[in-house]
Parts: C-alpha cells; structure tokens; sequence
C-alpha cells in the first residue's frame, strides 16, 4: 500500500523539463545539504560532482511529498551513492555532517563571501585565497588588488546588492524599464523573465527580456535608455554587452554557454522614501537628509529580435536546471539543438520556428510546462 496512490518513483524523468517543478518543495532540507555540496564542488571547479547534486536537489524538489524513509527515494533518477548517503545521514540525524563540514571549511567560507561580490566569480575567488586573503575585509584592506570596475561597484554598493530584491521592488523597477524603453520604442514588449517570472517573490537581480514587435530594429535602445538613466541619475553601473549573433548559426551545443544577445548588465538607483515614524517627532536627533532613501538593484535587460523571442523567453525564464535539461533532452532524445536563439533538427537540418513558448515544448515532443513549474 502507498500514501501518495498517484506517485510511481520509477516514472520520474531524469530530466526536468519532463516534471513540474513548483516553489513548494517538500524536501528543502535533502535540497539544502545538495546545494551546499553542489556549490563546493562549483568553487572547486568538479563540474561532474556539482551538476550530480544539483540534479538529485532538482528531482527532490518536484516531489509532493517529504522523504521520510530511503524507500521514499527507490526507484527515483539521479540519486548515486554520494546523494544517498547523504539523505540516509539526514534522515537518521535530522543534518547531514558532510554538509555541515563544508559551511564550516575555510576555503567554502571565503569562497562564500567573495563570489557574493557582483563581478567576483570562481576564478578571481581562487587567485584572491591563493594570496592568502580569507575574508572581505581583507580584500578591501588588500591596497595593492586591482579590482576591475565590477569589482569596485559590487563591493562600493555590497549591503544593498546581497539583500534580496523583492517583488515589489521589481514591479517599480518595471515601471521604469517600461517607461524608458517605450520613450524610444512606443511599441515596445517588455517581459519580466528570470526568478519573477517563476513565482519567485525574491531574487538576486531584476531580468527583462526586450522585443519590437514587427521588422523594425533598433541596436542603439540600450544605450539611449542607460544614457537617459544617466541624465536622471539612475544609473549606478551598466556594462553593455554588444550583440554577437551570426544570421543562420547553428545553436550553440555548449550546455552552460551564454547567449549571444545585446544585453546590459546594470545598477540601477531605485528610490524608496521610507516613511519613518521617528522622523516626524525627533526632529532633531534625526536629520532627514543623512537617510539613505534609495537602494542599489542589479538589472539584466536583453534585446532580443521578434523572432527570435520564444527562445529568448524560454531561456532567460529558467530555472538554470530546467534550461540545461531542455537543451540535454533536445540533443540526447531529439537530435535537436536548442539554445536562447533557435531549435535546430540535425536530422532534418531545418531550423524550427517558434512563435510561443508552447510552440517550442511541442517541437520537442514534450507537454507544456509553466514558468511557475520550471523551478528545478
Ligand atoms: P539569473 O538572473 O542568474 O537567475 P534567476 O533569475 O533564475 O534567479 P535569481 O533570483 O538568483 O536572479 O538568470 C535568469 C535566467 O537566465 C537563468 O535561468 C539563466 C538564464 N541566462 C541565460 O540564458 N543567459 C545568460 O547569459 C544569463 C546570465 C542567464
Ligand atoms: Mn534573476
Ligand atoms: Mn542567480
Ligand atoms: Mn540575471
């Protein structure tokens, strides 16, 4: 006898474009000690091992029930010896100890702090603790670095930038994003993406994806909607990433590759009058003008051409492990090629066309699934 009668372990796809993955997870801590494992392995640069938990994370996720026993995960994909060892460990102890040595080893801890710095990734992390730096702090007492620009602002705007952004905070920022781009471009499609787009209601960044309806194009919006940003003073940071697409290239194989978008990386100034109720009675303890009334937001806007905008969407909607499972069923099930501009069909050599993203599941064989089902 079974309690969830509907549920058959053995019939969960390995891939996660072939389950649905809602912001309900029954299993967050199995996911939790796999994520922790997965980044390790990220700093330390094991591919292979870190891809192994974040696929075991990604299949507990979309459970509808907690694990409470290992006959719980018989029969389920992705769980190797690594990953079950761990889930018996957390079932008998209630923690996993390999997951609590790894958030207490000096090198995950430093690794930790500096890659939370905007523009600081695995690599710089690595040259940073192979000087002997452990901390932040050290890093920013450490006079002789050359931070490159990234750098300097990640760290000059750190408290704002690590807390999250909330949703309602990437509504106003929406607001805006609409308002510039539809100053140069009336007509305009302008799509939150990303985490939002997911049901999440927090995030690291505020993701739009940009179109123009119709033939017309326009290579100089991003720089006129940063320049006019910067008129108003808006604008903190923005690195314009100039578009790389080649007419008729096939898609991209490389699982984790970027796009080949125009798109711009930046910070933006959003203001946030905080109404506080001290400020009203202790006039004089509390002057107003030293009160911070804006806060800094990481924004990713890409251009993308109209027919291209299904892709586009499907792509930058994510999650990263719903985009990688995509493009992996595309090419091992469907000798297909799928990246963030196009699907190709190697057997027939034909580029499939797509006006929506439920256009794109149907080429591939697979049912839809909804953004708010694709946080693997
Ligand atoms: P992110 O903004 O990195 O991630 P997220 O929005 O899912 O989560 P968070 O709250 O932490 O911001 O990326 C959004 C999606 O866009 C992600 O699934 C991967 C995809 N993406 C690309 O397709 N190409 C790119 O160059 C980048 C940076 C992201
Ligand atoms: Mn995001
Ligand atoms: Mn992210
Ligand atoms: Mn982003």
């Amino acid at each position: 006898e079974s309690e969830v009668p509907s549920f058959t372990a053995s019939k969960v796809s390995q891939y996660s474009c072939q389950r649905k993955t809602t912001l309900n997870n029954f299993n967050k801590k199995f996911t939790d000690a796999f994520e922790i494992m997965a980044e390790n392995y990220e700093f330390k640069e094991n591919e292979m091992f870190c891809l192994e938990f974040l696929r075991a994370a990604s299949v507990l996720k979309c459970l509808p029930f907690p694990v409470v026993r290992m006959k719980d995960i018989q029969g389920l994909p992705c769980m190797g010896d690594q990953v079950r060892d761990i889930v018996e460990e957390i079932i008998e102890e209630g923690e996993s100890s390999r997951a609590k040595d790894v958030l207490n080893d000096e090198r995950y801890k430093s690794f930790k702090q500096f890659t939370s710095v905007f523009g600081v990734g695995v690599k710089t992390s690595e040259k940073w603790y192979r000087m002997g730096l452990r901390t932040l702090e050290e890093v920013k007492a450490e006079k002789t670095l050359k931070l490159s620009k990234m750098q300097r602002v990640g760290l000059l705007y750190y408290e704002d930038l690590v807390s999250c952004v909330s949703k309602a905070e990437a509504d106003a920022v929406g607001l805006i994003v609409k308002n510039t781009v539809r100053t140069f471009l009336p007509d305009a499609l302008i799509t939150l993406t990303g985490g939002f787009r997911r049901g999440k209601k927090i995030g690291h960044d505020i993701d739009f994806l940009i179109t123009n309806p119709g033939p017309r194009e326009d290579d100089d919006l991003l720089h006129k909607v940063v320049d006019l940003w910067k008129k108003q003073g808006l604008l903190l940071y923005c690195d314009i990433i100039e578009s790389t697409f080649v007419k008729d290239q096939l898609p991209s194989r490389k699982v984790d590759a970027m796009d080949n978008f125009q798109k711009c990386f930046a910070i933006l100034k959003l203001y946030q009058p905080r109404v506080d109720n001290r400020s009203y009675n202790a006039s004089k303890e509390f002057d107003m003008a030293e009160v911070k009334d804006w806060k800094a937001i990481r924004v990713d806007l890409v251009i993308c051409p109209f027919e291209q905008y299904a892709y586009a969407l499907l792509g930058w909607t994510g999650s990263r492990q719903f985009g990688r499972d995509l493009r992996r069923f595309a090419n091992h099930e469907k000798k297909m090629i799928l990246d963030n501009h196009a699907l190709y069909d190697k057997r027939k050599r034909i580029f499939l066309k797509a006006g929506s993203e439920e256009e794109i599941f149907a080429h591939l064989g697979l049912d839809y699934v909804e953004p708010w089902e694709r946080n693997a």
